[in-house]
């Protein structure tokens, strides 16, 4: 088999063509990361910045929520209608089973509430440092700490922007499930817009092995119902939701109400 010269050069040329031409892409595409990677590092340092400074410098019993208001204004991240869930009293299986359903979405799971998660912070008037050595603590000394003003602040947008249907996992081996000094029942429930929320679906989940201290018929969720329904919004209650006694069954195989019905 013969290939003219001009075949053999002409085929180089666009051999190097096509190299050099996807060597550029392959360029342009590092060069796109890298900004995009810069861009993210210098808006993670914005945030901690405004972080620091809703109570650096402070006294830690006198934080207000517009100490926040800077870091909550740099928070652009949106949840989807339909996948909002809230909580009270049962942090580690919520988490647990969003871990799995990851279309729902705790506040936990969002950016700010998740780097604040598990954290204690404060401030000292006299220093701009953090504060290393005690902070107050959110029930024994004062409420206007940086902790119990973040959580409440970030609650209170959280609720604000949720849309459709929104849930609430809810403790049932509590006699009062609906706590209304909890964050949930003082903050999150009054925040939501009816406008954009129609229904509030709770379930009710019980430990397994310990009997129903309350549950949907039970008068704490009876008055989470009247709250709801007092503000336009449909309230749909469920005991025990399958999908997260799945969760609670994995630590639990044995337990009759594990083996029966799935
Ligand atoms: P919880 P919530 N300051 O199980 O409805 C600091 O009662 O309150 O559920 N930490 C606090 C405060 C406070 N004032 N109150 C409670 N905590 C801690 C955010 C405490 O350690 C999510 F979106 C307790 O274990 C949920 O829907 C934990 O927070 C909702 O608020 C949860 O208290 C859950 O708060």
């Amino acid at each position: 088999c013969q290939i003219s010269k001009k075949a053999l050069i002409g085929f180089g040329v666009g051999l190097l063509v096509v190299i050099s031409f996807s060597l550029s892409l392959e360029a342009n595409t590092a060069t796109c990361f890298l900004d995009i990677f810069l861009e993210r590092i210098s808006a993670l340092m914005m945030i901690l910045d405004a972080f620091k400074s809703a109570f650096l410098s402070k006294n830690p019993c006198n934080i207000t929520k517009e100490d926040y208001q800077p870091l909550l204004k740099l928070d652009t991240q949106t949840i989807a209608c339909n996948k909002t869930l809230f909580w009270s009293k049962l942090k580690d299986l919520v988490h647990q089973y969003t871990r799995v359903q990851q279309e729902l979405f705790t506040l936990e799971d969002t950016l700010l509430g998740y780097m604040a998660d598990h954290l204690t912070w404060c401030g000292d008037p006299s220093t701009s440092d953090l504060n290393y050595q005690s902070c107050p603590h959110w029930r024994n000394d004062c409420s206007n700490n940086p902790g119990s003003v973040f959580w409440k602040a970030i609650s209170q947008k959280f609720a604000e922007a949720a849309c459709g249907v929104v849930h609430v996992m809810l403790n049932g081996s509590f006699t009062e499930p609906f706590d209304k000094n909890s964050i949930f029942g003082s903050v999150e429930i009054f925040n939501l817009r009816p406008e954009k929320v129609h229904t509030v679906q709770a379930w009710v989940m019980q430990d397994i092995g310990k009997g129903p201290s309350d549950s949907c018929s039970g008068s704490s969720l009876n008055e989470l119902k009247l709250i709801v329904n007092k503000r336009n919004m449909t309230f749909v209650c469920q005991n025990n939701y399958r999908p997260a006694r799945f969760v609670q069954c994995v630590k639990n195989p044995e337990h009759p109400s594990c083996r029966s019905k799935i």
